[in-house]
């Protein structure tokens, strides 16, 4: 009998065993902030491989169930969360994972210290960052769009007192339009200047045991399409904790994020508060997305940070072949490429936070403000897939216990897999991103600004990469140039490509930046192994686009 066990793998303290995220700080923050904000990081990536982590790890385990009735034979529509997920809510408010950025107690570097806190709070949550980003993405809608009447709801969303904290549900989607969110069919009849009640279906909506969300309806009588939608914030429970006509239908049964309460919904006159005025309902609501997106990124990149944690601790623990898997030189090169993914995925995705915080406060120039515009959706779709590749790989590098349910290394694949889904698909966000270039010239102001800062790279080993970048920029430029020349079918089948390219082409750009800046061995060898790639494969995709484009009008479009 064999007498063999292999050890499972094991998490360190995530903060003081994340270089990437240290070295990062050092390089973007001044040292007295960096010494004010490290207690609090240090903390909490403790208690994310302690506490954090075992309730992460009941909530999955004691998923929401509905309760539609009493035992009485009432309609109730009550949801029943963990203990666990309600404690996860009151640790996320204390440790200021959305209030610290409301406070700006670092002005324009808030959004950094805020967002490193999610990062390391994120992957132990159960995925109790869903809620916090559509509280956060509310807060901000609230801030901008509210007024007098609203500001004690964005008090309750950013506070750091457990018991005044507030959570907000978001909810777009309906039956008929999950992208499309313009064909909103629910509607909103007037009772009293801004008192409105509502009448429709959501079919997903976050969080529903929040106690708001924002939602969009047409007013009776309103136009058809996006601009004659409206935004409305909904108060979800009356003093007597039910809910004001809402009836919950079901729960959703999701390939993952098990442990989060997602709902289908009819509002059944339910009253509402219209907020920011009547109509262009969609732009208004971009305000909340485009924060619920950077969410999305950064806890893409907080994934993968998991992911090659556990990989990479268990290629030092299990052995085969007679040596440790650390030891093979293709295991080993296949770590490495995960860790460069999470690499260049983190620098996107704290470049979109950088942006936003410079926006938020007032700090960032025209320029600064439409590149946030424009990489949101570019640093969203990317790093999701990056999320879904790096989980995947991590399965493979446990063999068959990779594959296994009470490993817990499955969750990471189902859990990353919405990353691309929700909060804009990959083709929506393509789309989104050549919607912000058009009819502006943040292509041709961001182009020059990768210039500039690759003209900046001196260090003579990052030279040549450097190099390499700028003819990925060309191409980029050339490509846009002939695609909106080729008209509007041709540039949209390549959307993806082309967000693609330009994801690792500021990828690139940043790598190159922070390793010339701190002579880090890691940093340069991963600048110089990410510019090794092809960044920009547009010019040769051409032919295969056009080909692509006839192809699907002659052959692979389905019988009718
Ligand atoms: C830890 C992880 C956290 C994540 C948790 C996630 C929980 C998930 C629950 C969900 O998934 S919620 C549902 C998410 N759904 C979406 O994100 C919707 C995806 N669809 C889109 O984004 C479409 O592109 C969009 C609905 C915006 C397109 O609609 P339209 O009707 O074709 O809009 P149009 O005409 O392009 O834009 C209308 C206005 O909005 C325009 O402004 P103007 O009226 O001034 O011209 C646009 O410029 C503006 N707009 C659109 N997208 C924008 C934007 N403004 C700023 N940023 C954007 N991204």
């Amino acid at each position: 009998m064999s007498e063999f066990f292999q050890d499972p793998p094991r998490l360190g303290d995530q903060y003081d065993e994340d270089a990437l995220l240290r070295a990062y700080l050092r390089w973007r923050l001044p040292a007295t902030m960096r010494a004010e904000i490290e207690p609090d990081l240090r903390r909490l990536g403790h208690r994310a491989v302690t506490d954090i982590l075992a309730l992460g790890e009941e909530a999955e385990a004691s998923p929401p169930r509905h309760v539609p009735y009493n035992a009485w034979g009432r309609r109730v529509d009550r949801i029943q969360t963990s203990d666990a997920w309600r404690e996860l809510d009151r640790i996320a408010a204390a440790e200021g994972i959305v209030a610290a950025a409301y406070e700006r107690a670092h002005g324009a570097h808030s959004r950094i210290d805020q967002f490193a806190r999610l990062y390391l709070f994120a992957p132990s949550s159960a995925l109790y960052s869903c809620p916090l980003a559509m509280t956060d993405g509310a807060a901000r809608f609230l801030e901008v769009h509210g007024g007098e009447t609203t500001r004690p709801v964005f008090a309750h969303l950013t506070s750091r007192d457990p018991n005044q904290f507030w959570t907000s549900g978001q909810w777009m989607t309906e039956r008929a339009g999950g992208s499309d969110v313009g064909s909103t069919s629910t509607v909103a009849r007037c009772e009293e200047g801004d008192t409105y009640r509502l009448y429709g279906s959501k079919w997903f909506t976050s969080a529903t045991t929040s106690q708001v969300a924002l939602t969009l309806a047409r007013i009776e009588g309103a136009p058809t399409g996006s601009h004659g939608l409206s935004v409305f914030l909904i108060k979800l429970r009356d003093s007597g904790g039910m809910l004001r006509n809402i009836r919950i239908e079901r729960l959703k049964d999701k390939l993952g994020t098990r442990a989060l309460p997602t709902a289908e919904l009819t509002l059944e006159g339910t009253p509402a508060q219209l907020v920011g005025g009547a109509g262009d309902g969609v732009r208004k609501i971009a305000t909340l997305f485009n924060v619920t997106r950077v969410y999305n990124a950064v806890a893409a990149v907080a994934g993968m940070r998991r992911a090659v944690a556990l990989a990479g601790d268990y290629a030092g623990r299990r052995r085969a072949f007679g040596k440790r898997l650390d030891e093979h030189p293709l295991h080993l090169e296949t770590l490495a490429e995960m860790q460069l993914e999470l690499r260049a995925g983190f620098h996107l995705a704290f470049r979109v936070v950088e942006l936003l915080g410079k926006d938020e406060c007032g700090d960032a120039t025209a320029a600064e403000s439409r590149f946030l515009r424009f990489l949101i959706p570019i640093a969203k779709l990317y790093t999701a897939k990056q999320a879904i590749a790096v989980a995947s790989e991590t399965l493979e590098a446990f063999g068959g216990s990779g594959y296994v349910e009470d490993t817990g290394i499955p969750r990471l694949l189902r859990d990353a897999q919405v990353l691309s889904i929700w909060e804009g698909t990959t083709n929506i966000l393509s789309l989104d991103a050549l919607r912000a270039i058009e009819r502006t010239d943040v292509l041709a102001q961001w182009t020059s600004d990768v210039r500039l800062r690759l003209n900046g790279i001196n260090v003579a080993g990052l030279r040549s990469c450097a190099e390499r970048t700028l003819s990925a920029v060309e191409r980029i430029e050339k490509y846009a140039a002939r695609a909106t020349s080729d008209g509007s079918e041709f540039q949209q089948a390549g959307a993806r490509g082309f967000s693609y390219a330009i994801a690792r082409t500021e990828a690139a750009a940043l790598l190159l930046e922070h390793a010339s800046a701190q002579a880090d061995p890691s940093a340069v060898t991963s600048a110089k192994r990410w510019c090794a790639r092809e960044l920009a494969p547009l010019v040769e995709a051409d032919a295969a686009h056009r080909a692509a484009s006839v192809r699907l009008e002659n052959d692979l479009r389905p019988p009718r």
